[in-house]
This record gives structure tokens, C-alpha cells and sequence, in this order.
């Protein structure tokens, strides 16, 4: 069955249906004690496009199933806000400086030890489908089909533990069939399981799939507040980056106007960067794909082609971030769609009540807050990341919680949910005393945060801080010597930066000192934040 069959015939299976099968299943299967972890991470999905945080832009009914029947985290947030650093963080358990994947360049180092190779080695069965993005394979699994690097949208080529082989269609359907694939005919009975189910979706250049982007590109969204942000009241790095929509989101890549159009128009494009990027991936369609995308995206660059004449900046901004959300939310319907697949297989084999079930991104993205796209920010739109879990043996349904957690703290969690106890140098907080309800328990009340890739795309300057509830506090560092405080209450938008307010200089001081503290705990300190420069001038990256 074609995966477009599939979703028909899973959504088409009636509630009364599932429920009778889950039942049935359930007495069948004997129950692992020690649970099962689906972990299901997409890249790049801003929390503010999924309808349990909030319904502004799209409704995803299928991943807020996770709020429904599990708990919804509204602090979640990541150590390092770009991709590979990330993941490297969440298989670890340890900070970027630690690990020593700092960001997307360096390859990540492989006597890292991963808790997927503990669990491994304690009996669970392992595999991981999707988006990985580290420059080698990864450790402890029994099976993986994974991207090369960030991979394509369609036809895709995957790396396996047998070699390569590129599959025709759409990636985020297919990364869903090769997991229900390992699920359905795979999968040992006997033993507990970890699966990494991974979407490269909804990373940039955004390219939903066809049944959604004729649905999507009619769609138009509200803008938000600060799309036309002169960022007054920030630091030199909000007004350095190069995330803004209308100056370096490309015309054809991002806003899929065809090259020739593009340039009839008179529309530049950064060292025809975005040109070659648009062609490359308009080129791996196979013809019905091509022409499926001319159907719809033909006429969008007609009615451009008479409009952009008469465009003013404001106009032309506004007509980017609808674009943008066109196809960003388009691949979020897919993620959304195709999740649900998953949780329905879950529940269809009597899998749903001993599996911890996570969805989250590998950091969060600016959908034009501050007129920006892409992430790496210590702001809250980059920072936090979406984190829903469901676990029906241990988590009350529908809780929330707005503790201060972080990517860092996957790994303790899983192996204290497994009965592991953790290697003594991982550096998070296992997250089972708030999954279990014992909130009391919960110690922690401020994190640690560190970016270091810069210069390089999108130059968002490199910087360290402490964040809480209350407060966000940054040290932006290397080629400036800036601080940022941001009160959280009262400026979530974080517009105004207090760092030189006489009326903050005692929460200043107390928010270094904690941030001292942190860096010392982590073992974070100056001396690295020169290493990791100092590798930057080896690699040639700078002077
Ligand atoms: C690509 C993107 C950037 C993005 C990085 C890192 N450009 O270079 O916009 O910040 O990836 O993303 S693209 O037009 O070539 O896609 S990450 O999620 O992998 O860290
Ligand atoms: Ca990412």
C-alpha cells in the first residue's frame, strides 16, 4: 500500500474500531516491564506551530494527542540552538563543550559514549529512522536507515547499516513507513525496544508534499507582532544576524520563485546561491513530481511577476512571511499526519500504555518574530523547543509544567525510566520526578546556554547565559563584549534589554553569579570558549 493509501486507511479506521483492537491486542502481547521510548524529533518546528502551545497557525491534532494523554512541557529548552549539537547533546546527556559537537562543522566524536549504546547493551532492541546529521553513524543500533547530512525532501537517498539506496517519494511519508515497517515485521517481542523516529521535516527550504501544498499555498496566516522589529532596544547581534525575511531569505530557494522569473524581475540573489539550491532540488522531481509543483507553484509566480512591481519593503515582507508559512506549515501537516500513523500502530498492538512516546524538535525557529527565520538565539522562540511526552502508566493525562528542562535531560530519563543507573558524568536532570507527578522533587530552576557557530551562516555571534523563569541573562562574546538581560514576565517578546537599568543591577548581579556557578558546574570556563576559537583558526574558518 502507497503511504497516501495508508493515511486514508488509518484515519478511516473508525474510534470504536481502535478501541476494540487495542483491547483485544493488549491481552495478547505479554508487557515489557521496563517501557518502550519512541522518541520522535522533527527539525526546525517552532513550538508556535503546534496547537497544544497554541492554534494560531495550524492545528496539529495528532502530536497534541501527547498533551491529551500525557504532558505538555512549556520550558523546554535546548543548550545550543542548532542542529548536530543538539542531538549530540540529547544522545549524551552532555553540554556542546563537553561532547565537542559545538556546531554543524566538526564531525562529532564516537568514543562519546550514547545511552541508546547502554540501553543496547542492557537488552533493548534499537533502531533509528531519519534525520541524524552528524557526519557518521551512529553508535548502539541494531538497525538505522538515516539522511546524509540534511538530506532532500523527495526521493531521498538513506544511509543504512547495508548500504545505500534512495527511495522514491516524500520524505516525511517515508521515514514513517521504514519505522512502521521495523515496528511491524522487526521489532523482537521479547524485549523492550528504543526507536529514534526522525523527520527532517520542517527544515529550510521547506517543501511540503503535494497533497499539502495545494492545500496550504491558499491559506494566508496573521503575522506576528514584531515582523517589522528595527531591533531598537537589542544588542549588536539581533541587528548583525542574517535571518531577516526580506533581506536574506532567498526568492527562489525559500519563496520557490522560479530563477528565470526571479531574474526577469530583477531580483538578486545572494551569489546565485539560491538559485542553485532552487534548481537542485526542482531537478531531483520526477517528472509527475514537476509537474504537480508547476500546477500549483506556476500560477504563484504568475501572479507574482505582476504584483512585485508595485511592491513596496513592507509589502514584499509581508508577502515573504506568507510564503514562508505556506510551505513551513504545509511540512508540519505532514509531520502531523504521519505521526498520528505511528501512535495508531501503537495503539492498534496494545503498545500505547508502557511506551513513552516523546515528541520535540531539535530547537525551536522563529516563524517572523523579530522579522527573522532560522534559530541559534538564546530568544525564546529558539531556545525552547516543543517537548510533549506520553507515558499512560506514569503520567496523569493533560498535565503541564513550566519547570526549566532541557534536551540535556533525554538521556538520564530514559535510563532511569529503564532501571539504568546513568554514567556519573552525564549533566542532566533525569525528567521522572515531574513525569511521575513529584514535582517537590524537582531541583533545578535555572539552565545553561552556549552557541558557538560564528562567523557562519546566518552570523548570529556567539554567546553563553543563564535563564530562569524570571530572567534571561547573555553574554554575547568573540568579536564584541555584550550583555542582555530580558525580563521574562514582563517583556516576553523580549524587546527591551535591562542590563544597563538602575532598577535591575541586583538581579544582574545575582543572575552573574548564578551564571558562574553554572559554568563551573558544567565545567564551561573561558579557557574553552578560546579552544573551541582556536579551533575555528586551525580549520582556516577565521584569521
Ligand atoms: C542550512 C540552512 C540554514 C540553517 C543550517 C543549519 N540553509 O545551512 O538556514 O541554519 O542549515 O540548520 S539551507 O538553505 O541550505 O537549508 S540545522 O537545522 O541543520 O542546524
Ligand atoms: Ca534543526
Amino acid at each position: 500500500m502507497n503511504s497516501g493509501n495508508y493515511v486514508k486507511a488509518a484515519t478511516a479506521l473508525t474510534f470504536a474500531a481502535t478501541l476494540s483492537l487495542m483491547s483485544s491486542c493488549k491481552e495478547e502481547q505479554p508487557k515489557p516491564e521496563r517501557p518502550n521510548i519512541v522518541f520522535i524529533m522533527s527539525d526546525d518546528h517552532a513550538y508556535q506551530a503546534i496547537s497544544a502551545y497554541s492554534d494560531k497557525l495550524i492545528r496539529t491534532p495528532n502530536i497534541d494527542r501527547l498533551y491529551r494523554e500525557g504532558m505538555l512541557f512549556t520550558n523546554a529548552s535546548v543548550t545550543n540552538s542548532i542542529c548536530a549539537p543538539s542531538r549530540a547533546t540529547i544522545l549524551t546527556g552532555k553540554h556542546s563543550h563537553i561532547h565537542g559537537k559545538i556546531d554543524n562543522i566538526f564531525p562529532f566524536d564516537t568514543t562519546n559514549v550514547t545511552f541508546p549504546q547502554i540501553l543496547h547493551d542492557q537488552g533493548y532492541q534499537t533502531a533509528m529512522f531519519g534525520k541524524l546529521h552528524f557526519g557518521n553513524n551512529p553508535k548502539g543500533f541494531d538497525e538505522f536507515k538515516i539522511l546524509p547530512g540534511q538530506g532532500d525532501y523527495y526521493n531521498p537517498q538513506f544511509i543504512t547499516n547495508k548500504g545505500d539506496t534512495t527511495i522514491q517519494g516524500y520524505v516525511t511519508d517515508i521515514i514513517t513507513d521504514l519505522t512502521l515497517d521495523w515496528l511491524g515485521n522487526r521489532r523482537r517481542e521479547e524485549d523492550p525496544f528504543m526507536l529514534f523516529y526522525l523527520h527532517k521535516a520542517p527544515h529550510r527550504e521547506w517543501l511540503p508534499a503535494p497533497r499539502h501544498y495545494k492545500e496550504f499555498t491558499k491559506r494566508s496566516f496573521p503575522e506576528p507582532e514584531t515582523l517589522f522589529d528595527d531591533y531598537n532596544g537589542r544588542g549588536t547581534a539581533a541587528k548583525e544576524a542574517e535571518m531577516n525575511l526580506l533581506k536574506h531569505m532567498t526568492i527562489s530557494a525559500d519563496n520557490k520563485i522560479y530563477p528565470e522569473v526571479a531574474k526577469e524581475l530583477g531580483i538578486e540573489e545572494m551569489s546565485e546561491w539560491g538559485f542553485n539550491v532552487f534548481k537542485s532540488k526542482y531537478d531531483r522531481f520526477t517528472e509527475k513530481q514537476r509537474e504537480e509543483w508547476d500546477a500549483v507553484y506556476g500560477p504563484i509566480n504568475e501572479k507574482f511577476r505582476k504584483l512585485y512591481p508595485n511592491m513596496n519593503d513592507s509589502a514584499f515582507m509581508r508577502w515573504k512571511y506568507q510564503r514562508y508559512m505556506q510551505d513551513y506549515l504545509g511540512c508540519i501537516a505532514s509531520v502531523d499526519e504521519n505521526v498520528g500513523r505511528v501512535l495508531d500502530y501503537l495503539d492498534e498492538n496494545g503498545l500505547s500504555e508502557n511506551t513513552i512516546v516523546v515528541y520535540t524538535s531539535d530547537q525551536g525557529f522563529y516563524l517572523g518574530e523579530h522579522g527573522w527565520f532560522d534559530k541559534r538565539f538564546i530568544y525564546d522562540e529558539s531556545f525552547k523547543t516543543p517537548l510533549l511526552i506520553r507515558w499512560p502508566e506514569k503520567i496523569d493525562p493533560g498535565s503541564v509544567t513550566d519547570e526549566m528542562v532541557q534536551n540535556l535531560d533525554f538521556a538520564q530519563t530514559f535510563l532511569e525510566a529503564a532501571g539504568i543507573e546513568p554514567p556519573e558524568d552525564m549533566q542532566g536532570e533525569s525528567l521522572m520526578p515531574l513525569l511521575e507527578g513529584r514535582d517537590g522533587e524537582w531541583v533545578r530552576d535555572a539552565v545553561y546556554y552556549h552557541y558557538y557557530e560564528y562567523p557562519g551562516f546566518h552570523m548570529v555571534k556567539r554567546h553563553y547565559g543563564i535563564v530562569n523563569k524570571d530572567y534571561k541573562l547573555a553574554h554575547f562574546y568573540y568579536d564584541i563584549d555584550e550583555w542582555e538581560l530580558y525580563d521574562r514576565r514582563k517583556d516576553p517578546l523580549e524587546l527591551n534589554n535591562l542590563y544597563d537599568d538602575p532598577n535591575y543591577q541586583e538581579v544582574v548581579k545575582e543572575l552573574k553569579r548564578e551564571l558562574q556557578e553554572l559554568r563551573r558546574k558544567y565545567k564551561d570556563s573561558k579557557e574553552l570558549d578560546r579552544h573551541f576559537i582556536q579551533k575555528y583558526k586551525e580549520r582556516g574558518l577565521i584569521e
